[in-house]
């Protein structure tokens, strides 16, 4: 039995305060809050089992190394991954898809490729293949939205073409929480032989996902969206291609032997995890990985789908409020955007933070999508599976007092 307030209280920063009111967090696309397991396993290992992996020969190094290795195996049972060398160690989505971008793509995109993205991608899945482009004198094409905030693949035939050498796209947006069908996506790419790269930052934290059923060649997301430590993520590649590709950074762990004028490289997946990685990062994952099987990652979606209806019930009531939404409830998530009549979003979050609740307004870095809907920016509320009705009520409650103080101030003005 799903029990949110039960959840929360596993979250130690859900029971203080924000300008002394009960924090309402509200901010999960952003970042996740972190339960006392994972901050304990973090604790435990700093006090107790700290030492670098994959070069001691004393016990400690050697626990250490275990526990990583171990995390990656259960990284790849948990996403259903072709194998555990698929799965690298990054910093976060946006060091895995820039990982892609210069080590598959300079490699195989070459002058008057195709790289294909989407107009709402997070400016971490734009601005690599920007660069790359650049350098490559390749070609960027872009799938657009509909108006229902889903990708518009009306014309995908012509987007995606011989010429294609990659789309890189994610798989749930940031912005509007918009689950997209990304399945045609991949099938029709794979028939003219591109590659496709989903960017699963918030994807991998909210659905149920498998890798090899997906068949997705690149899977890109981070774990301090889903109740793990800031600073890792994870790049899956499917072995055959990551066996293809150069190493992207040189350093201490990804060679097999080093001479001085050449190296060879190590096997996979250490050819491409220079230098001493995120250890307490792995092994804080790891347990957020136990957390979430716990509760199940279908369960947490649909706890979120029923915050969002009962969001969307009582946001109704209030005059002026648009929301930015896929009208088929099955297509969203627990990502709320939405703005206010006449009230810049600013003035929402700044109202809000008084009354201890935590959203995000602005781009939500997506700029292009702001810009494809004419808009500045959004406030934006996210679920996640410690939050609770009566986060929502006091949400709701507040965004009535921003009404009402910005109706005053509209009548004092006119
Ligand atoms: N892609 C998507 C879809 C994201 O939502 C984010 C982070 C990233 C990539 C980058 O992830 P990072 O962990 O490498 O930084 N999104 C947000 C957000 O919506 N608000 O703050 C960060």
């Amino acid at each position: 039995m799903f029990d949110a307030e039960q959840i929360k209280s596993d979250f130690p920063i859900l029971q203080t305060t924000m300008n002394d009111k009960p924090l309402v967090y509200l901010d999960s696309a952003a970042s996740s809050q972190k339960p006392r397991q994972v901050i304990e396993a973090l604790r435990n290992y700093y006090e107790m089992e700290n030492a670098n992996i994959h070069r001691g020969i004393y016990y400690l190094s050697q626990k250490a190394t275990e526990k990583f290795e171990k995390t990656r195996i259960k990284i790849s049972n948990f996403y259903n991954a072709q194998c555990a060398k698929a799965i690298i160690f990054t910093s976060g989505t946006t060091e895995s898809i820039n990982l892609v971008a210069q080590s598959w793509g300079r490699a195989n995109i070459h002058k008057d490729d195709e790289i294909v993205l989407s107009v709402a991608e997070h400016h971490s899945n734009l601005v690599p293949w920007q660069m790359l482009a650049k350098e490559k004198s390749a070609k960027l094409k872009f799938i657009t939205l509909d108006d229902n905030f889903q990708y518009d693949l009306s014309n995908l035939n012509e987007i995606i073409t011989e010429r294609t050498k990659i789309v890189s796209v994610s798989q749930m947006s940031n912005v509007t929480g918009s689950i997209y069908d990304v399945q045609t996506i991949i099938k029709r790419a794979h028939e003219v032989g591109a590659k496709v790269m989903l960017d699963g930052a918030q994807g991998a934290c909210h659905l149920p996902i498998h890798l090899k059923n997906l068949d997705v060649d690149f899977y890109a997301f981070s774990g301090h969206k889903m109740l793990g430590p800031t600073g890792i993520g994870i790049l899956y590649g499917k072995e055959e291609i990551l066996e293809t590709m150069p190493p992207w950074m040189g350093g201490g762990d990804m060679i097999e032997t080093v001479g001085l004028e050449s190296s060879t490289y190590a096997a996979l997946p250490a050819k491409l995890e220079a230098g001493t990685p995120n250890i307490a990062g792995v092994i804080g994952l790891s347990t957020a990985i136990d957390y979430l099987t716990k509760i199940g990652l279908s369960e947490i979606h649909k706890h979120e789908m029923d915050l969002m209806d009962y969001t969307l019930d009582k946001i109704k009531e209030i005059p002026g409020i648009t929301t930015y939404l896929s009208s088929d409830r099955e297509q969203r998530s627990g990502v709320l955007s939405f703005n206010m009549d006449g009230i810049h979003p600013s003035d929402v979050g700044t109202v809000l933070d008084e009354e201890g609740i935590a959203i995000r307004v602005g781009h939500h870095c997506c700029q292009p999508f702001m810009k494809n809907y004419d808009i500045p920016g959004t406030c934006r509320a996210s679920f996640y599976l410690y939050n609770t009705t009566e986060d929502i009520d006091i949400f709701i409650e507040s965004l009535w007092k921003v009404h009402k103080l910005f109706s005053k101030f509209a009548k004092v003005v006119s």
